[in-house]
């Protein structure tokens, strides 16, 4: 049976586990939460901490899209070999957190007064994962080890919203640039990116990107 992500209908928190199941071959299911449905207040009752996403597998029901994402990383064999691998991807991860959080505070609460200054700092938040690429001895590949890890879909995901927003941000970072590539043209990853599935899904509640 295939696992079920249940979000609102945007990309939002939840394109990367899409990203990382499509990679890794795996079917799944989306179930789509109006936001007037989601108004009508029983869903939210029912939900652990009273948002989305949530997530199944087969019985199991898991909540946060932080532990979502790592419960699928442990499932797939996508935590690294050991447990340095293991943290260091978590500390990549929760850099890319921080972006994510950074990201949605300006497309939420501040888009219109504080784009261009965001876009004007956005090379001191690529610049790190520049770095890490630059620093792993096989960082051409990956950001941590010489295996994708659920941090690189993560990655991804960031850089790929970052890049609608502001299509050159990556131009001074030429390992972050070949990275995107590289990972977006994995074959399967490839099939879902081009995918009605995925061009139909908008990025964000509020049509800002
Ligand atoms: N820490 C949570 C997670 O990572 O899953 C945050 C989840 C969250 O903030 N969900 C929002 C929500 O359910 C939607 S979004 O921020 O992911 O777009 N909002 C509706 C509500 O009633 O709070």
């Amino acid at each position: 049976m295939a696992v079920t992500i249940t979000y609102f209908p945007v990309r939002g928190r939840t394109e990367v586990m899409r990203l990382l199941l499509a990679d890794q071959g795996q079917v799944w299911k989306d179930e789509e939460v109006s936001f007037e449905k989601w108004a009508s207040g029983d869903l939210k009752k029912a939900a652990v901490f009273g948002q989305l996403p949530k997530f199944q597998d087969k019985e199991f029901i898991l909540y946060q899209s932080g532990a979502i994402l790592r419960y699928l990383g442990r499932k797939h064999g996508l935590y690294g070999k050991d447990d340095k691998e293991a943290a260091l991807i978590d500390m990549t991860n929760d850099g890319v957190e921080d972006l994510r959080t950074k990201y949605l505070r300006l497309i939420y609460q501040e888009f219109d007064s504080e784009k261009e200054k965001y876009i004007d700092d956005l090379p001191n938040h690529l610049s790190p994962f520049e770095r890490l690429l630059a620093q792993n001895p096989s960082g051409s590949r990956f950001v941590v080890g010489d295996k994708i890890s659920f941090a690189d879909y993560n990655l991804l995901d960031n850089l790929q919203n970052h890049l609608i927003l502001a299509p050159d941000c990556l131009n001074a970072f030429p390992l972050l640039s070949t990275y995107v590539e590289r990972l977006s043209s994995r074959p399967k990853l490839k099939v879902y990116l081009e995918s009605e599935k995925r061009k139909n899904r908008p990025l964000n509640a509020n049509g800002k990107q």
